[in-house]
């Protein structure tokens, strides 16, 4: 008797389960193709046509409004490849300097006196010579803080747009903290290149080809939270999201801190579409039986 309860037990929690993980696969599937649309836009549309048709006004309308067919990203950018040698006449054509990515240096004080960080990129330090850079040119409003910021100034879009552009296919970062939010999240990035590629073109010839990269950043906690509200199922089960790529150190992307033992646990597997990344959901009832 209690046994079959417990087993009826374990595969309600497995369904539940295992609907989540591929509702949020799903979902993140479908606004990976519309990035990936993205980056087709702005190679047919900024790159193929002279002159551009695509401005930061145009940008940034044509992103809100598509906002929608991207569910779960809280923005996309558009960075462009600047080797060293035409830094200047990058700059000089633009009117600012390529920033590096981060908060700036300079703090204010608020008016209870604790530190805010400026958040006015004119305010940030200019990045230091290296070979190349990933300046941003385009945004969506809600992530309009990176332009002029060298997107491979910071460690895990600067890996991303690596990948990515010797790859050609759409690739993730472990998850971290991103810039102006409280939240951990994971960028997903497309290169950009100026011309057709054959699908077994080395790394070097995709490096040679890239001319941008166009990155979407995915707040997760809210983002997730915002999914699982839909299914209204929050009374029952407790939902965890972890990047298990390091078998030895899993990442919380979601959930809480403190995990209650009701003694079952049903892990589902979520593919992102990355297989350099892996991802798994953990879930449990909130009661014991
Ligand atoms: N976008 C938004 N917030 C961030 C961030 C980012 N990267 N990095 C840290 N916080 C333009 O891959 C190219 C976007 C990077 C794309």
């Amino acid at each position: 008797w209690n046994q079959k309860i417990s087993s009826r037990r374990e595969e309600t929690l497995a369904n539940m389960c295992d609907e989540r993980a591929r509702m949020l696969q799903d979902q993140f599937n479908v606004s990976m193709n519309h990035v990936h649309a993205l980056a087709i836009l702005i190679s047919t549309f900024h790159h193929e046509k002279r002159p551009s048709a695509i401005d930061q006004k145009t940008f940034s309308e044509y992103t809100e409004r598509t906002a929608f067919e991207r569910p779960l990203t809280s923005g996309v950018a558009y960075a462009l490849k600047v080797i060293h040698s035409e830094r200047e006449q990058f700059e000089r054509e633009h009117g600012w300097t390529i920033k590096k990515l981060g908060w700036a240096t300079k703090e204010m004080e608020s008016e209870d006196q604790t530190l805010v960080h400026d958040s006015n990129p004119g305010n940030l330090d200019p990045v230091p010579e290296q070979d190349e850079y990933a300046p941003v040119i385009f945004s969506q409003e809600t992530v309009s803080h990176i332009i002029s910021m060298d997107m491979m100034s910071g460690k895990e879009d600067h890996e991303n747009i690596l990948r990515a552009r010797s790859s050609g296919k759409g690739v993730l970062t472990s998850p971290f903290k991103l810039l102006k939010s409280n939240h951990l999240g994971v960028i997903l990035t497309f290169a950009v290149y100026d011309r057709d590629l054959p699908p077994d073109a080395t790394p070097e010839q995709r490096a040679e080809a890239t001319v941008g990269y166009l990155g979407a950043s995915y707040d997760v906690p809210s983002l997730v939270e915002k999914l699982l509200q839909q299914l209204a199922s929050k009374q029952t089960i407790v939902v965890n999201v972890y990047d298990t790529t390091n078998k030895s150190a899993h990442i919380k992307m979601y959930g809480d801190d403190e995990i209650v033992d009701t003694g079952l646990v049903r892990v589902s597997h979520v593919d992102f579409g990355d297989p350099v990344r892996k991802h798994e959901m953990h879930c449990r009832f909130k009661q014991k039986p």
